[in-house]
């Protein structure tokens, strides 16, 4: 195991209503995690903060907050930000609603959001739902980056030509995917590596 590059992780707010969202911070990058109910998002804040900070659980819909994370880098202090889940099947209409109108309002004017990770579920590759979540960050004018989940599930001799497959059938991603499993705790020294150049990589607005 690699020395860690994320360290001192805490949760710093957890909001549930438009009014509650805390104000970004001077000079505090955030990256928030987004991607369908279940994907990993939770599971994958908890790996890549080294730190059981998230509530992860089986059912989805389990994060129904906006959720706070605060951890120092080599590139200095940043915020992950872990989002609802989208597109839960069961959700009433009003319950998709209110996801959108956390969500919005979370990305509005928020310029510290320098980019959403995208989660996609490894064994699926990315549904409708996921290239509708792409078209509404992308229309948010925010920047994407792919990150598969639950690669665990595939073996990895295939995990090259599984990805590779999913590039030629096309997303919006900053750059190549990252493949990781939150089980196996593989892919999160890639991961945080990457994090860390972004965020030393000066914005180009
Ligand atoms: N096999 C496997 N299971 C995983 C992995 N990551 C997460 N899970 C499981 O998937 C389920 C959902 O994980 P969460 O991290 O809560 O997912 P989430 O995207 O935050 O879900 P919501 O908050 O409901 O949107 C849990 O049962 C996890 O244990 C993984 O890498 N491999
Ligand atoms: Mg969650």
């Amino acid at each position: 195991m690699t020395e860690r590059l994320i360290t001192n992780a805490r949760l710093e707010a957890t909001c549930f209503t438009p009014g509650q969202l805390i104000p970004q911070g001077i000079n505090i990058p955030e990256i928030a995690v987004a991607g369908r109910s279940n994907v990993g998002k939770s599971s994958l804040i908890n790996a890549l903060l080294g730190a059981k900070l998230a509530k992860t659980g089986q059912t989805p819909g389990k994060t129904r907050s906006v959720n706070f994370y605060r951890a120092e880098t080599p590139a200095g202090t940043f915020r992950l930000v872990d989002l609802p889940g989208y597109g839960y099947a069961k959700r009433s209409k009003d319950e998709r609603n209110e996801w959108q109108r956390l969500v919005s309002a979370y990305m509005a004017g928020r310029e510290s959001l320098r980019l959403v990770m995208h989660l996609v579920d490894f064994r699926h590759g990315l549904l409708k739902n996921d290239r509708e979540l792409q078209e509404w960050i992308r229309a948010e004018g925010k920047n994407i980056f792919v990150v598969f989940t639950k690669a665990d599930k595939i073996a990895k001799g295939k995990w090259r030509s599984t990805r590779d497959s999913y590039i030629r059938d096309g997303m919006y991603s900053h750059d190549v995917p990252i493949v990781t499993s939150a089980e196996k705790r593989e892919g999160f020294d890639a991961l945080a590596k990457f994090i860390v150049n972004f965020l030393n990589t000066p914005q180009i607005s």
